[in-house]
């Protein structure tokens, strides 16, 4: 029975029963973390534009103003990202924890940040010239780092036949459907089959905001991208209820325990692509207490980074991921290739299993030290704190149902502290 009716999916979007792909999934169910990168022409106005503040988030600035597409696709102009180092990047994702890395290859505004032959609004039309995509697929490669792509299948501010754009285009004519069904045959294929052909192996290929696309449109993606590259998933967001698995809407985490394969994709300001202007930084706590609430439950963490039209990753997202690295580092054991743990109830724990262990994450701990665990079972033989170098043994006895442990009195880890139960 799958649990689809948390809110966290409201806007997010389902995987149809039975289509996980057990092979294909394999390595992504382990990886947990993830690192987006937000990166476009909408990271050069970095929302502002002619001097003005513009609300929203920053890769949505062209629509927020509706500004004409003549006048927004002259930022290719200016697009000369020289301090774009993708060793650097990819290095960051890797000291981060993280196992794999989404691109925008193409966002909503149209413009692909690759070097395609379809279409001339691409990376080739820049003074940068270079293609970024291929040099990060290189250094993932090197970094041992799955690689892959986000691509915006259905809007498209640019494309005539592209959806989204009512600013510049009339949609309301006759011929939408066909128009529509036109751009995916002849724009969409053709750049996926650039971006599966050209780039060695692709891990994932990560659609969003399906809106208008028809059932007939989303299955065929999917057969192609399976077709060009078997091991490479699709998530759900391609509409339909397609793909190899679910994404939660934009920062949402769902209450409960889900069993199927999902993913919530979270910022660490408000934004996707720069902002100049966002300075509303999450803690690396809160990211942290985020993302073992989500593997607790099931699920994987992709956490966004906008870099900015130069090419840096802003200093403050790079803080936060590496202390988010710091903290994995000692506790990797209780995230990777784990599953969700047999507590699931309590605010002030999160578990997380493998067959041998048992992981309590303390988000708050008790003040004196001791710890209530209801319904483990009388089988434990050992009680430790995770990270603990002298492996110190912890007293715990059995009281009805319950294990109480004696903890030390201050939290071990100033962030969460693990308990490992064996
Ligand atoms: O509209 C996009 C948004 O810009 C961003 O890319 C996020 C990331 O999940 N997806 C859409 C909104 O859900």
């Amino acid at each position: 029975m799958t649990n689809r009716n948390d809110p966290a999916f409201r806007t997010g979007s389902m995987q149809r029963e039975g289509a996980m792909r057990d092979d294909r999934l394999n390595w992504w169910r382990e990886a947990k973390f993830g690192l987006f990168i937000h990166w476009g022409l909408y990271s050069i106005p970095a929302g502002r534009w002619k001097g003005k503040f513009i609300e929203g988030i920053g890769e949505w600035i062209q629509h927020t103003d509706r500004i004409p597409r003549k006048e927004y696709s002259k930022l290719v102009d200016q697009f000369n990202p020289l301090e774009f180092n993708a060793k650097k990047w990819v290095s960051i994702a890797k000291k981060s924890g993280q196992k794999y890395i989404i691109i925008t290859a193409k966002h909503h505004d149209g413009f692909c940040i690759f070097q395609s032959n379809v279409g001339k609004y691409n990376i080739q039309a820049t003074p940068f010239g270079k293609d970024p995509l291929k040099e990060l697929a290189i250094e993932c490669n090197r970094q041992d780092i799955k690689f892959g792509f986000y691509y915006s299948q259905t809007q498209d501010w640019f494309h005539p036949f592209g959806n989204g754009n009512d600013w510049d285009f009339d949609h309301s004519m006759n011929n939408q459907d066909k128009n529509f069904d036109d751009y995916v045959q002849n724009y969409v294929k053709p750049h996926i089959r650039e971006l599966l052909t050209n780039y060695g192996p692709i891990a994932v290929i990560w659609f969003d905001t399906p809106k208008i696309i028809t059932n007939k449109q989303s299955q065929e993606l999917l057969d192609l991208c399976h077709r060009l590259q078997p091991n490479c998933i699709v998530n759900g967001r391609l509409g339909n209820s397609l793909g190899d698995y679910c994404s939660t809407g934009d920062n949402a985490i769902p209450n409960n325990l889900q069993n199927f394969d999902w993913e919530t994709c979270g910022t660490i300001n408000d934004t996707w692509g720069f902002k100049i202007d966002d300075n509303n930084w999450k803690s690396a706590e809160d990211l942290i207490k985020n993302f073992i609430d989500i593997v607790s439950k099931g699920g994987n963490f992709l956490l966004n980074v906008g870099p900015t039209s130069d090419g840096i990753i802003p200093k403050a997202s790079v803080d936060k991921l590496l202390r988010i690295g710091n903290w994995l580092e000692k506790h990797q054991e209780s995230i990777y290739g784990t599953t969700p743990g047999p507590i699931q109830n309590l605010d002030w724990c999160k578990t997380t299993k493998t067959i041998e262990n048992i992981y309590i994450h303390v988000l708050n701990w008790p003040s004196n030290g001791k710890l209530v665990l209801p319904n483990l079972g009388k089988s434990i033989h050992e009680v430790s704190i995770l990270g603990d170098d002298k492996k110190t043994e912890l007293n715990f006895e059995n009281f009805n149902s319950d294990v109480i442990i004696q903890c030390p009195v201050l939290p071990p880890d100033p962030i969460v502290t693990v308990v490992k139960i064996t």
